[in-house]
């Protein structure tokens, strides 16, 4: 398949680590893909479901102990402690190779070692970086297939190049107790080991596209964020491209999606997706931050998908893709999951493949009653969103106007509000929380602060990182998109979400393009610009104005505790802090004592 020679030393030792009994370059072809598929469903890894009502899909289910990224087993192996920071888990990196080395040895005897050649990017972009994955799972590869451009055609771009990730999955025997998801960013090298599970094992996702980018951005002077990416188009056809980093589960995809309401679909204002989940970032020719989905489909949370909360998700998943822990509808060997619709199935197995009675649900123990996993996924080619962007296959990346940071914050952040410059924009994502959610293992529901919703994703040293951002936003100078933050999560005393959310979010976005373009006013408040309420369109919203004001307030109590949790969680950084986020910080204090 290639004659790269660090290609085929780095197999050749993998070949002899792993004892495969087979080795199968993957070409990128459907007839293999479609070999693949009937050998999983022959082996019972993998359920073909209804070909007239879900045609090319299929079902998997992962163990039960293995259903989310694992962030306590995650590490950054660099040769320096301090290279990996205070908020990764470190390992020194010979000590790490050993180990996993051990663990992996021998463990694809009786297997197959399936070679993925894959690019993140539109094959041969300038934004684009190649990587190549061996495992020994088929679900990998055939969400590999989906999720990345596979095959022949990218080992032709990456020629003898030595820029490539190396990356190895082993699922052993998928023990929670050996289970280790390593990063060695100065080697471009991946291991994964003893998981079968989405962001644990598809290497080209959070693994490389994340923490191996993040640390190669830092290096060359781009970015890789956990980010969605779309495009606004005004009723004058003008499109305009923001950037928005939510933690896990917090709402990319929705936002990525969404339709607007019904009045401004009228006047002609529509959403186009470029991406749900990455951004790779650099500066244009022209100064300005231009953008790639390094993705090349959606890796999305199932549960609350719906026609109406989602409906280019939904539309995603009617053909060809994989879904991982969701309920199967043995009726008409379909899928569902809590909050498809009002009708469970009665004749059905759960996300663990158990008989499942719909009646016994309780929101208060999801797990053990639910349906479909909290965290269950569809695996849907980004060509099948019937809003995918025309720059989404382009690859020189479309200018940024907005990067709007957010996360679920029951009672402090304001429905939106504008920094008043980058420096303070980066010390709003630099003290970004967010109540934890379902996409990794751990408490659920628990405040904690998700820098620029990079907190699992970071492969370097956060404070470096930080200064990463003040380092871009000079360089962008006046050119540099406008940072806003936005929270959708606020609740009222009885914990329902005051904000409607989804398709009515395109109310806020359209504020924040006004700002962009000036064309609006604003409140200058303590903590940044806040819209004027009238500001915010609530037509054909039950919402009243006063409704609005409390979404928008910035109460000064709330504030200054949180001020004081930004202070606890600057400690963490030490000298790697930036000064200028400590000046930030204490800017705030004074704002709020004037209050
Ligand atoms: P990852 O794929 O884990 O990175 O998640 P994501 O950020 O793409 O989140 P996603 O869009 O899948 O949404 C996660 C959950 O948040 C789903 O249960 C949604 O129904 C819910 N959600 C998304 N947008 C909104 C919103 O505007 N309001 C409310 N209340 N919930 C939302
Ligand atoms: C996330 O958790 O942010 C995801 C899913 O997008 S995973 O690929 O598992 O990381
Ligand atoms: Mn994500």
């Amino acid at each position: 398949m290639t004659e790269n020679k660090t290609v085929i030393k780095w197999l050749e030792e993998m070949k002899t680590l792993l004892c495969p009994d087979k080795v199968m370059w993957i070409d990128g072809s459907e007839e293999q893909l479609e070999d693949l598929r009937k050998e999983a469903v022959a082996t019972g890894e993998m359920i073909k479901l209804n070909e007239e009502k879900l045609p090319g899909c299929y079902l998997h289910r992962t163990q039960p102990n293995d259903v989310a990224r694992v962030e306590d087993r995650t590490f950054i192996c660099t040769r320096d402690k301090e290279t990996a920071g205070p908020t990764n888990n470190w390992c020194d990196p010979d000590e790490m190779y050993k180990k996993l080395y051990n663990i992996a040895k021998g463990t694809y005897k009786g297997r197959t070692m399936y070679i993925i050649p894959y690019s993140m990017g539109p094959v041969g972009s300038p934004l684009a970086k190649i990587g190549i994955e061996v495992t020994d799972s088929i679900y990998v590869v055939l969400n590999m297939a989906i999720m990345t451009r596979v095959g022949t055609e990218v080992l032709k771009v990456l020629g003898d190049s030595d820029d490539w990730v190396r990356g190895l999955h082993a699922k052993c025997d998928v023990n929670p107790d050996n289970r280790y998801i390593c990063h060695f960013p100065e080697d471009n090298t991946i291991i994964s080991v003893n998981s079968a599970y989405g962001g644990n094992v598809l290497l080209g996702k959070k693994c490389f596209a994340l923490r191996i980018a993040s640390f190669q951005g830092w290096k060359e002077g781009w970015m890789a964020e956990h980010m969605l990416i779309l495009g606004l188009e005004n009723p004058k056809g003008e499109i305009k491209y923001v950037a928005a980093a939510f933690p896990s589960a917090c709402g990319k995809t929705n936002l990525a999606m969404l339709i607007p309401p019904e009045y401004l679909k009228k006047k002609g204002y529509k959403v186009w997706t470029v991406g749900d989940d990455i951004s790779w970032m650099k500066i244009g020719p022209d100064g300005r931050l231009y953008a790639i989905n390094p993705e090349n489909g959606f890796f999305g949370v199932a549960p609350g998908t719906n026609a109406k909360s989602n409906f280019n998700a939904l539309e995603s998943t009617k053909k060809n893709t994989i879904f991982t822990n969701v309920c199967h509808n043995l009726d008409d060997n379909t899928v569902w999951w809590e909050g498809l619709d009002n009708n469970p199935p009665t004749n059905a197995l759960n996300w663990k493949g158990e008989k499942w009675d719909y009646t016994k649900y309780d929101k208060a123990n999801k797990i053990a009653t639910s349906g479909a996993h909290p965290n269950s996924r569809f695996t849907a080619p980004a060509k099948n969103c019937p809003c995918i962007s025309d720059e989404f296959d382009k690859g020189q990346g479309v200018p940024i106007s907005a990067i709007i940071f957010g996360g679920r914050r029951a009672k402090c952040a304001p429905l939106v509000y504008q920094s008043k410059d980058w420096v303070n924009g980066v010390f709003i994502g630099s003290a970004m929380a967010s109540e934890t959610t379902a996409a990794a293992a751990g408490a659920l529901g628990v405040v904690r602060r998700d820098p620029m919703a990079m907190l699992p994703f970071c492969g370097y040293n956060m404070g470096e990182y930080f200064e990463h951002w003040l380092e871009m936003g000079k360089k962008l100078g006046d050119k540099a998109p406008k940072i806003f933050n936005v929270n959708w999560f606020r609740t009222d005393d009885d914990g329902n979400f005051i904000w409607p959310g989804y398709g009515d979010n395109a109310r806020v976005l359209n504020w924040i393009i006004d700002r962009c373009e000036g064309k609006t006013d604003a409140v200058e408040t303590a903590i940044g610009y806040l819209p004027k309420p009238e500001d915010i369109d609530l037509t054909d919203l039950d919402i009243d104005l006063e409704t609005l004001k409390s979404i928008l307030k910035v109460d000064k109590d709330v504030w200054e505790k949180e001020a004081a949790e930004i202070e606890e969680h600057y400690k963490k950084f030490g000298d790697k802090l930036p000064k200028e986020l400590r000046e930030q910080l204490n800017n705030l204090k004074a704002n709020l004592a004037k209050m």
